[in-house]
């Protein structure tokens, strides 16, 4: 397994890997290394068959702080356009299989951008979610404009990224952009359980699942149905299929193979 300075990895259960965020002098701001970091992490998770999910998690007082501000000031309009993060941004949005972050304390900026590419987000008591880049003269450029208005709706986007106002884990949960709020002590854990959950699931039904919730973000209804009825389809078309079909009818644990 790879070492790295911004990340620790570590695999807690035999098919989820947990990347944790390890830059706390800095409130793990997201410096350009950090993210490639996370995407060679993912890219290495995406390739081996034996990984199923992925927990990302930060500290306990901060899940990350936001982009790196010294790395933000030494750009230029111009420099920002070829800027490498853009690439490592769109390595954990084609990540494909189940991403669960588990989010204590500030999770700020391009750290919630961050927390908002995972496909479900648990809270502890203590998160403060926030997109403040308005603080500094700038917006959200890592999809928070979109995702955060996906997720929580339009007033309580507007407010967060105009009024630069932070909401608390209990509001996300109302509002949606958590799906459970937890003790902070058990955050990781929770998380790791649910990845572990849908480790045991059909690979490939889980890998097409995904895509299809994340294609109700991207496509019109009538779209979205088509790709989930293609892709359901195409499901019948795996041993995995008829695995857990015998298996239920067997009244037995199914043992999928990603085939
Ligand atoms: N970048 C760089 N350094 C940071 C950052 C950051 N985002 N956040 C904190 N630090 C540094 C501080 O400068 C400080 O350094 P030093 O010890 O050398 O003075 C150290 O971390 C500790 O910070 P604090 O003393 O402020 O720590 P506190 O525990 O008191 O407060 C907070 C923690 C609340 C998280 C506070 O640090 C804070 O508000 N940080 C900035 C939050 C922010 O504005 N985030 C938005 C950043 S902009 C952004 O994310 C744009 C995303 C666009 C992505 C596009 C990519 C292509």
């Amino acid at each position: 397994m790879a070492t790295y300075e911004d990340i620790l990895i570590d695999t807690p259960k035999p098919h989820v890997l947990l990347i944790t965020l390890n830059r706390p002098k800095m409130r793990n701001a997201l410096r350009t290394q950090t993210l490639d970091e996370i995407a060679d992490a993912l890219n290495a998770a995406e390739a081996d068959d034996n990984l199923r999910a992925v927990v990302l998690t930060g500290g306990p007082d901060v899940f990350a702080a936001g982009a790196d501000i010294n790395e933000l000031a030494a750009h230029d309009a111009v420099s920002i356009q070829a800027d490498p993060r853009v690439g490592h941004w769109k390595t954990v949005r084609a990540f494909a299989k189940p991403l669960i972050a588990a989010v204590n304390g500030y999770c700020l900026g391009g750290g919630n951008e961050l927390a908002m590419h995972a496909d479900i987000i648990i809270a502890g008591e203590a998160a403060q979610f926030g997109q403040p880049e308005v603080n500094l003269g700038v917006i959200p450029g890592a999809g928070g404009t979109q995702r955060l208005t996906h997720a929580v709706g339009k007033s309580l986007a507007m407010k967060m990224v105009l009024a630069a106002a932070f909401i608390d884990a209990p509001t996300a949960l109302a509002a949606g952009l958590a799906a459970e709020v937890v003790p902070p002590e058990n955050t990781i854990e929770r998380a790791v359980e649910l990845a572990e959950t849908t480790a045991a699931k059909a690979p490939l039904a889980i890998r097409l699942a995904k895509e299809s919730v994340i294609k109700a973000y991207e496509m019109n209804l009538e779209s979205g149905l088509q790709f989930e009825r293609k892709a359901f389809s195409l499901l019948f078309a795996t041993d995995d299929r008829t695995e857990g079909i015998n298996a239920f009818k067997e009244k037995r644990k199914p043992q999928y193979k990603g085939r």
